[in-house]
């Protein structure tokens, strides 16, 4: 038996186990289960207001049943194994087969009713962070709810009152559930479809992992020193490009549940935050930014029109999480000869390489032997060679000619012929330098006046 096989089969072993009877478990509507990492389609609603899907990146929106005026979703809290990049999985905690969740997608009015099934070994709830709803539906466990026992199923019931970008998590051990990959996105659609229209909408959830090297699950009690830097449980270079059509008017939403700020960066594009997790930001209160930071627990929209084609770098600007694992012990050997040594400690330990002498720089060529099931330091080859690169990083790529709803990598940019930076051949002048101060020691008188009034004080 394989093991979507298993998760199906013990899909009915936990309803049976939580004792539902047979009309119920044919009142829950059925849990869709996603076993790929990459970016689906936008999911077009097929029944109820139109509006323009999202796309989660390396991620997927939870389809719904309408039923007499509900919107019913299904979510299963469950343990799952989750791809970070090529050549590395994480035994996460998720939603539905993946971490994160599935992207919940809605418009504004909807009465959501939202099947929570347990199937992890403790106790969950589900928080619907930011969304305006009765106290008994926040989803905090003790406070608000009783907690959903591992095998039981809960309904959340209410209506989507304001328009805007939420998040899931659970309100339960929080510590060690959002450590393992639990939590998701709701994106909640204005009523009247031409407002906040777009024609791109990118969504994703800035999260952290500490996982050690050569092994699979997160150690769940570090708070700041994590090694895995991933957007969507993702790291470079497994978080895919956003592809966006020259002209288009784009927006990109970010949710940070680490336990640190992010500054991210997109190259190419001037942008304006016009939303967050407490809703539109109105016009009058825009400016442009090339950089936005998103605090701990807060969500940012950007939105831009994609005016210059090319290939932008959209990476966190904190240079340690655009890195693979790393160790943050190892001293810096920058201009050290350490050749003598490395040859001994080769004796020692085959296959050890000298790196950081000149720079980090050879760490994206070398490939020093890793443990199994680890992500190198820095990574990713582009069409000029190495991206040294890893963690929070991807590309926007703005094409002329991309159709609508295209969301396939379109390739490397093809420059135009000169405008690539190149190699000088021909006579270099002198760099100017700033003047060496050749006179000093001349007096210089200086009169001392104090602020009127400083004496009073
Ligand atoms: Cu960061």
């Amino acid at each position: 038996m394989d093991r979507r096989h298993f998760i199906r089969r013990s899909a009915a072993t936990a309803l049976g186990a939580a004792a539902v009877s047979r009309a119920a478990v044919a009142a829950v509507p059925e849990a869709p289960v996603q076993s790929s990492a990459e970016t689906q389609p936008p999911l077009v609603p097929p029944d109820g207001n139109p509006y323009n899907p999202v796309v989660t990146l390396n991620g997927w929106t939870l389809p719904w049943r309408s039923r007499d005026g509900w919107k019913e979703f299904h979510l299963v809290a469950e343990p799952v194994e989750r791809e970070i990049a090529p050549g590395m999985v994480a035994r996460l905690w998720g939603y539905n087969g993946q971490s994160p969740g599935p992207t919940i997608e809605c418009v504004e009015g909807d009465r959501l009713r939202i099947f929570v099934t347990n199937r992890l070994p403790e106790h969950t709830t589900i928080h619907w962070h930011g969304v305006l709803l009765p106290s008994g539906m926040d989803g905090v466990g003790g406070l608000s709810q009783p907690h959903i026992q591992p095998g039981k199923t809960f309904v959340y019931e209410f209506e989507m009152v304001k328009s805007g970008t939420f998040m899931y998590h659970p309100h339960a051990d929080e510590m060690v559930q959002m450590a393992m990959g639990m939590m998701g996105f709701i994106v909640v659609h204005p009523k009247d479809p031409a407002l906040h229209r777009v024609d791109r909408d990118f969504v994703f959830l800035i999260n952290a992992y500490d996982i050690e090297p050569g092994s699979a699950v997160p150690r769940v009690n570090t708070m700041l020193d994590f090694n895995l830097w991933t957007w969507n449980s993702r790291a470079f270079p497994g978080i895919d490009p956003l592809p966006v059509g020259l002209g288009e008017r784009v927006r990109i939403r970010m949710g940070n549940l680490t336990m640190t700020n992010h500054p991210m960066h997109l190259h190419g594009v001037e942008f304006a935050v016009t939303g967050t997790d407490g809703g539109w930001v109105p016009p009058s209160a825009r400016w442009p930014e090339a950089t936005v930071d998103i605090p701990v627990g807060a969500m940012r929209a950007i939105e831009f029109d994609a005016t210059l084609p090319g290939d932008w770098s959209f990476h966190c600007h904190k240079s340690h999480h655009t890195m693979g694992p790393m160790g943050h012990q190892v001293p810096t050997m920058i201009g050290v000869d350490h050749r003598g040594v490395a040859e001994k400690v080769s004796k020692l330990i085959p296959g050890y390489m000298v790196m950081g002498d000149r720079g980090m720089a050879d760490m994206g060529r070398m490939h020093m032997e890793l443990p199994e099931n680890t992500l190198p330091m820095m990574t990713g080859e582009g069409p000029f060679g190495p991206i040294e690169m890893g963690g929070m990083f991807t590309v926007m790529k703005v094409r002329a000619g991309l159709a609508k709803g295209d969301y396939r990598d379109p390739g490397w940019y093809e420059h135009p012929p000169g405008t690539v930076a190149r190699e000088w051949i021909g006579p270099v002048p002198e760099p100017v330098r700033a003047q060496p101060i050749t006179k000093v020691g001349t007096e210089t008188e200086v009169e001392v006046r104090k602020p009127a009034g400083h004496e009073h004080h």
